[in-house]
C-alpha cells in the first residue's frame, strides 16, 4: 500500500488536473533568484528553554463550560486543526471529575496492595528504575461524540467539538505485570481496583487478566514526563479500553476478588438497553473513524481538488480498512492508509477527490482487524436505549453544500 500509493496519486492528479493547470498554486510572477525578503536581512529571535508553537498559529483546545466546579468537565481536542497521527501534549483533550491535583513526582507514591504475598510501596524514583516500554496509543473518553447520539438535530460543531474528546500519543512507563509479579498475586486474586489521589478519588476495576497483560504505569508522554492534565506523576493506560479507566494521578492498586463496584462504574459508564437494563463493564472502545477535512462548519474553496483526510481506531487492534461515501453511504471507495498502522492507535486516512461543485454526503466508514464494521446512526441507535450516549461510534456524514459550507448531517 505505501508503494502503490505515490504513483496513485500522481496519476490522480495528472488525470484530474489535464490542462487545468496546479492545484492550488498560481504562476511564478517574481523574480526567483532575486526575491528577498525581510527575515532574511534581520537576524532572529533568540534561543528559548522550551518551545511554543508559532504565533501565527492559533490552535486551542474547547474547553467545556464548566461543571459543579471549575475543574470538572472536559477539554477537546481540536481535530480538524491536527495532522497525522499523534496528538500534541498541549492539544490533549482533558477530562477531569474535580479539576488537577498538584502532585509531586519527589513525594508522590504508588502503592500495590490486597491479595498480594508482598504488598509494595513505590517512589517515582523508584519505578524509574523499572524496564520501560514505549506505546503509541489513542486514549478515547467513553462519552465522546455523545452529542450526535442524543442531540435530535445534527449539533452544528466543528469535528474537534463533537468528537474531540480522542487524542492519542506515545506513552512509555513500565508494565504492570511486572509489578504484580513482584508482589505475587495470591489465587484468589481476580481483580485490580485502580485509585487516583485526586479530589474526585476516581476508582475502577479490572480484571487482573487483562490489567497484568495490558496494563502500563505511564510515567512519559510523546517523550516527556507526563502533563499534569494527563495524571502527571503516574497514569493506568489500559490501551484501548474506554477513557474512564485510563486511572490519572495513579497512587495505589488493589488486588480483589471481585470489582469493586465503585461509584465510577455503577453511576456511569454503563450501557442503558432498549429493555430498561444497562449493562456494565464495557471497556473496550469500539471501531470508529472521523473526517476531519473537510469538517463541520469549515468553507469549501470551489470546485476543485481536495485530499479527503481523516482518523480512525479501534480498541481491538488494527484498523485494517477505510472506505469513504460521497452519496451517504450508497457506494464506497477504499482511502489510502500510508501508515504507520499501530494496534489502538490512531490511524491516518487519505483519499484525493476532484470536487465538482454538487452536494455530497460525505462519510468515512472504518474496519478493524476482529472485522468489527463501523455502524449507521440508525443501526447504534436501534440497539440502546433513548438516552443512552456511551461508545457512540456511527459513521458520521459531513453534509457538503454547492454554496460550499460543510454541515454536520445524519444521514
Ligand atoms: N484520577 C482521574 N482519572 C481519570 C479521570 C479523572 O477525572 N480523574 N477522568 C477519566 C476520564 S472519564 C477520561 S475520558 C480520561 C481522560 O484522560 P485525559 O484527561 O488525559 O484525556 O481520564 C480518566 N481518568
Ligand atoms: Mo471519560
Amino acid at each position: 500500500m505505501t508503494n502503490k500509493s505515490v504513483p496513485s496519486r500522481r496519476k490522480f492528479l495528472k488525470t484530474a488536473l489535464a490542462g487545468a493547470g496546479a492545484v492550488a498554486a498560481v504562476p511564478l510572477s517574481v523574480k526567483a533568484d532575486e526575491y528577498v525578503t525581510a527575515s532574511m536581512t534581520t537576524p532572529g529571535k533568540a534561543f528559548t528553554p522550551y518551545g511554543m508553537p508559532s504565533g501565527h498559529e492559533d490552535v486551542k483546545r474547547l474547553l467545556r463550560p464548566p461543571g459543579i466546579s471549575p475543574g470538572t468537565g472536559g477539554s477537546l481536542s481540536p481535530l480538524e486543526s491536527l495532522e497525522g497521527m499523534i496528538t500534541p501534549s498541549g492539544l490533549h483533550f482533558e477530562r477531569h471529575h474535580n479539576g488537577v491535583p498538584d502532585l509531586d513526582s519527589k513525594t508522590h507514591k504508588f502503592l500495590l496492595h490486597g491479595l498480594v504475598k508482598t504488598p509494595l510501596q513505590f517512589s517515582m524514583d523508584a519505578l524509574m528504575r523499572y524496564p520501560r516500554v514505549s506505546r503509541m496509543h489513542f486514549v478515547e473518553c467513553g462519552g465522546n461524540s455523545g452529542a450526535n447520539a442524543g442531540s435530535p438535530e445534527p449539533p452544528q460543531l466543528t469535528a474537534g467539538g463533537i468528537h474531540g474528546l480522542v487524542s492519542c500519543s506515545e506513552w512509555t512507563g513500565v508494565q504492570l505485570g511486572l509489578l504484580l509479579d513482584e508482589a505475587g498475586v495470591q489465587p484468589e486474586g481476580k481483580w485490580i481496583l485502580a485509585e487516583s489521589a485526586d479530589a474526585a478519588s476516581l476508582s475502577r476495576s479490572v480484571p487482573l487478566k487483562e490489567a497484568g497483560e495490558q496494563g502500563i504505569l505511564a510515567l512519559y508522554q510523546n517523550g516527556e514526563r507526563l502533563r499534569p492534565e494527563q495524571g502527571y506523576p503516574l497514569r493506568l493506560l489500559m490501551p484501548g479500553w474506554e477513557g474512564n479507566l485510563n486511572v490519572k494521578w495513579l497512587h495505589r492498586i488493589k488486588v480483589t476478588d471481585g470489582p469493586t463496584m465503585t461509584k465510577d462504574e455503577t453511576s456511569k459508564y454503563t450501557q442503558s438497553l432498549k429493555d430498561g437494563k444497562a449493562r456494565q463493564f464495557n471497556f473496550i472502545q469500539p471501531v470508529k473513524s472521523v473526517i476531519t477535512r473537510p469538517s463541520g462548519n469549515m468553507t469549501m474553496s470551489g470546485p476543485g481538488y481536495y485530499e479527503i483526510s481523516g482518523i480512525a481506531w479501534s480498541g481491538h487492534g488494527k484498523i485494517t480498512k477505510v472506505e469513504i461515501s460521497m452519496d451517504g453511504g450508497q457506494t464506497w471507495t477504499e482511502a489510502e492508509m500510508p501508515g504507520p498502522v499501530l494496534p489502538k492507535c490512531l490511524t491516518r486516512f487519505r483519499l484525493p477527490w476532484e470536487w465538482d461543485g454538487k452536494p455530497v454526503l460525505l462519510q468515512s466508514r472504518s474496519i478493524d482487524e476482529a472485522g468489527n464494521v463501523q455502524p449507521t446512526r440508525a443501526v447504534w441507535k436501534a440497539a440502546v436505549s433513548a438516552v443512552q450516549f456511551y461508545q457512540y461510534n456511527a459513521i458520521q456524514t459531513w453534509q457538503i453544500g454547492a454554496d460550499n459550507t460543510v454541515k454536520n448531517t445524519y444521514a
